[in-house]
């Protein structure tokens, strides 16, 4: 026993206390937690200290009495600029690591996260699924773009410290560059039910030469004896095999879409997906903007939201009639369409 937690204090001593470093987002985060933390130790002393300086030195003493102070400038000017630069420091120091956290850079390489009760689903460019269990390569950057199939989660990945809400009805994206090979735990970071505390995941880093099997449909080796849970399916049903986009072009003919929509930017009834991905959209009452992942989904559940400008508002909402992975490989397929 004494053992034990003699290590645990050990190991804890060794990493400072926190997980480990995954990421250099991580390293950047744990310096900056250093500072606040001995900043917060040096106040505590100073401020503490001099209270208890102060009560013994100015203890009550028969005869004598304080003479009243009504103010003093010099100290109000010090204890005003002080700290307004301390705060100001720590704005800007948080604001630039949490920048460098949220904004992914241009061609990270997707992974989709599907959150529900009480499991993790990914589904991978090429049309593959796994379920309890994500692979991702060493040292290139990766986009988790998520969306939740009933409630709130949270993607938590600790040893990358890096976490994001998954919410129903949209995406949120994370994003991170694994320097550290093999597993990392995952959890869900926002109760969600009865089995919120189960809703783990195993994350693989793997080395360039897995990674390539990987890709090729190998499980990595150095998975097999790492006893993760999770499994890795064929899509089933309407997503059959091909990559996520070509899924996403053969669900469009089975739900009617390219009968008003075609793909080699002629337009029909609608617009065509053509092109449409990360360009300007305008809309009949005069508005516009980006087409990113979030608008396609609102234009394909919610048509009427936002109509684009030279069309009838005639298309039929989507909303409920695709699932998750489904909305995935449709947004894949508009996408690949350059
Ligand atoms: C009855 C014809 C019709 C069908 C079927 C249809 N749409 Fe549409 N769609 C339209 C029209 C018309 C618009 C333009 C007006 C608007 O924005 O509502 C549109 C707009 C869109 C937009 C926004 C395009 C842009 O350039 O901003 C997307 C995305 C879209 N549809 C996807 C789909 C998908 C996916 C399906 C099948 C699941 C589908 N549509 C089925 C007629 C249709
Ligand atoms: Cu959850």
């Amino acid at each position: 026993m004494f053992d034990f937690m003699f290590g645990l204090v050990l190991r804890n001593a060794q990493a400072g206390g926190l997980p480990l470093q995954g990421t250099e987002i991580a390293a950047k985060w744990d310096t900056l937690y250093g500072f606040l933390f001995w900043l917060s130790v040096f106040f505590f002393i100073l401020i503490v200290g001099g209270m208890i300086y102060f009560a013994v030195k100015y203890r009550h003493q028969k005869g004598h009495r304080t003479k009243y102070i009504t103010g003093n400038h010099s100290l109000e000017i010090v204890w005003t600029v002080i700290p307004t630069v301390l705060l100001l420091v720590i704005f800007s120091w948080g604001y630039y690591v949490y920048r460098a956290m949220v904004q992914a850079p241009p061609g990270a390489y997707e992974i989709r996260v599907i959150a529900k009760q009480w499991m993790w689903q990914f589904q991978y460019d090429d049309g593959r699924l796994t379920l309890g269990e994500v692979f991702v390569p060493m040292n290139q950057p990766v986009k988790m773009v998520m969306s939740s199939e009933d409630v709130l989660h949270s993607f938590f990945i600790p040893n990358f410290r890096v976490k994001q809400d998954v919410v129903p009805g949209m995406y949120t994206t994370v994003w991170f560059e694994a320097t550290v090979p093999g597993r990392h735990q995952i959890f869900c970071a926002e109760y969600c039910g009865t089995s919120h505390s189960e809703m783990l995941a195993n994350l693989y880093v793997l080395e360039p030469g897995e990674w390539e099997a990987w890709k090729k449909g190998k499980k990595p080796t150095s998975v097999a004896s790492g006893g993760g849970t999770g499994s890795t399916q064929a899509p089933t049903g309407a997503l059959a095999l091909g990559g996520l986009a070509e899924q996403g072009k053969k669900l469009m003919t089975t739900k009617g879409c390219l009968a008003c929509h075609s793909d080699d930017g002629s337009p029909k009834v609608g617009p065509s997906y053509k092109g449409i991905y990360g360009h300007k959209v305008e809309f009949v009452d005069g508005s516009s903007t980006t087409v990113d992942d979030n608008y396609l989904r609102e234009s394909i559940e919610n048509p009427q939201a936002k109509v684009v400008k030279g069309f009838a508002p005639v298309m039929p909402p989507f909303k409920g009639l695709l699932s998750e992975d489904e909305m995935n490989a449709i947004l894949a397929y508009i996408k690949s369409l350059k």
